[in-house]
């Protein structure tokens, strides 16, 4: 009677609980805990969202700090506005940002493939019927079922079919509705992306919202995934959970299964959560053995999607005169006495002296003056700064491609990468030793980039100290932490892995980033 009354509301295949959906289920669980997590880890470093791309201080929509933030440049910095989040908490916590969106897209993209194996199986089964309504009927009966529960009343077991109309509605929003809009959003995040396909990206009106959007998507996520697990056990959990963990029809269940069924889901509830922490105190451990691992497993990925992609924000012409922000995020301080005197010196002459030195494995190093640099070309860039915590700022930055500062010079055949090292030091190390000058390297690609420049001017004005004066990199295809400020020098050098601590610049080497800085 009951498998009867299923197939009749199913088009002939019965909805049960075969195991690849229990494991794809499972496996889902999981992962969603690992994304929402190391989401919070990301939210934490820059706990504000916006509608707008400038990130004024003030126009947050929402926001997770009480910290006012002064609108004079440098005086409240994106660093200063950084949370610390408990490894109970976030992944991995204690603000190892780097870390964070490391374990993002690794799980992101496991839960994609668990995702495309679910929803295949469940159109190559005919499962699709269990969560895809196929009457307008669905309202009215999920409406009847809000009533029931609002009245603190539970539906009736005939119901569910395997499940009943407001569940249906639920996990076809859930799998339908929410998955592909975080999917459709999250590529936004990164600035190659956003900088290649603006015309996408105003599909969601900008890069910010997409943002929001991502965010909402996950508090969705967070709210469903309670009332979810509330529900499993207060409806009709001695039919149910056996049903679902045993795939036995509930009106065959016995007293021991049920037991067994109910043991079954809370060890894997418990599993869950001891996997969730596991990965937040062993990243924790050995923070620089996490950042090359758990990067290491995604770079095969990244490098023939995303590390592909140039941004084109300024042939493309995605921000134009009227997009400047009135207010831009400062990040670190200028060069102080002690990390540097020579541009303390050059500073109070006005920079006059300044020269910038381009060598290393060349033939002829050269140094050139600000006006020389002028003399070499001059791009105007109206373009979107996206720095990894999150913030983004739209500016005209005036500036000569850094492949024409090159070209002055005849590099060694070793010579693989370009470093640029700044007068200013890197905030902290991860390892608490004396800070350093921050430096950045670049592959032969990202400098040779159209919108890779060495800018001296900022808004039709000489770059202010705050933003790196006298001359700063603009890489646009990568997140901020490649564009050092305060540029001191540019060196041809055969490999990043010598230098610094070997990552790839001050970021990567204290902040655990990962070197190709896209995503
Ligand atoms: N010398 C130096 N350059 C630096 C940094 C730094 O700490 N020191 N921070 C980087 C990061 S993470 C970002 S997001 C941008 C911020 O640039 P802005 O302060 O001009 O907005 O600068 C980059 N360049
Ligand atoms: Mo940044």
């Amino acid at each position: 009677m009951h498998t009867t009354l299923l197939m009749m509301s199913s088009g002939g295949v019965e909805l049960d609980f075969p195991a690849w959906l229990r494991i794809t289920h499972f496996i889902n669980f999981l992962m969603m805990g690992l994304l929402i997590r190391s989401g919070w880890e990301i939210i934490a470093s820059h706990p504000r969202f916006y509608w707008n791309n400038h990130c004024t201080p003030g126009s947050e929509w929402i926001k997770f700090t009480k910290d006012k933030v002064s609108t004079v440049p440098g005086e409240f910095t994106a660093r200063d506005d950084q949370r610390s989040l408990s490894p109970l908490i976030s992944l991995p916590g204690n603000a190892k940002i780097g870390l964070g969106r490391a374990w993002h897209a690794l799980v992101t993209c496991i839960w994609l493939v668990n995702g495309f194996v679910y929803v295949t199986l469940l159109f190559a089964t005919g499962q699709w019927r269990r969560i895809v309504p196929t009457s307008w009927d669905i309202f009215p009966e999920a409406w009847e079922s809000i009533t029931i529960y609002a009245g603190l009343q539970i539906p009736s077991i005939e119901h569910f079919q395997p499940y009943d109309a407001l569940q249906k509605l639920m996990y076809f929003t859930v799998v339908f509705i929410v998955a592909p809009l975080m999917i459709a959003t999250g590529p936004i995040m990164s600035p190659a992306f956003c900088g290649r396909f603006p015309g996408y990206v105003k599909l969601f009106r900008n890069r910010q919202t997409a943002r929001s959007i991502h965010f909402l998507g996950m508090a969705f996520y967070l709210f469903f995934s309670l009332v979810h697990v509330a529900l499993v056990f207060v409806v009709h959990p001695q039919y149910n959970i056996a049903h679902m963990m045993l795939n036995k029809p509930y009106n065959e269940v016995s007293a021991a299964e049920f037991a067994q069924a109910v043991t079954m889901l809370i060890l894997g509830m418990v599993g869950g959560v001891v996997l969730w922490l596991a990965a937040s105190y062993w990243s924790l451990r050995n923070p620089r053995f996490t950042q090359t691992f758990i990067w290491g497993l995604t770079n095969p990925i990244r490098s023939f999607t995303f590390d592909l992609i140039k941004s084109k924000q300024v042939a493309k012409k995605a921000f134009t005169e009227a997009d400047i922000s009135p207010f831009h995020w400062v990040n670190t301080r200028p060069p102080t006495e002690r990390e540097s005197t020579e541009w303390n010196r050059l500073k109070e002459q006005n920079f006059v002296d300044y020269r910038l030195e381009v060598g290393g494995l060349v033939d002829q190093p050269v140094s050139l003056s600000i006006d020389e640099l002028k003399a070499l070309g001059k791009e105007t860039n109206i373009t979107m700064h996206t720095c990894m915590q999150g913030w983004t700022g739209i500016a005209k930055w005036e500036g000569v491609r850094l492949r024409d500062v090159l070209a002055l010079v005849e590099k060694k055949p070793e010579a693989k990468y370009v470093m640029i090292t700044s007068f200013g030091h890197v905030g902290h190390t991860y390892d608490g030793r004396p800070t350093e000058p921050y430096y950045e390297c670049l592959d032969i690609s990202m400098a040779m980039e159209d919108e890779t420049i060495l800018a001296w001017g900022m808004n039709d004005k000489p770059l202010p100290d705050v933003y790196g004066g006298p001359l700063r990199l603009r890489a646009d295809s990568m997140h901020g932490y490649k564009m050092v400020k305060w540029v001191q020098k540019v060196e041809w050098i055969h490999d990043y892995a010598e230098q610094g601590d070997g990552q790839g610049g001050s970021r990567e080497d204290s902040g655990l980033q990962h070197f190709d800085a896209r995503v």
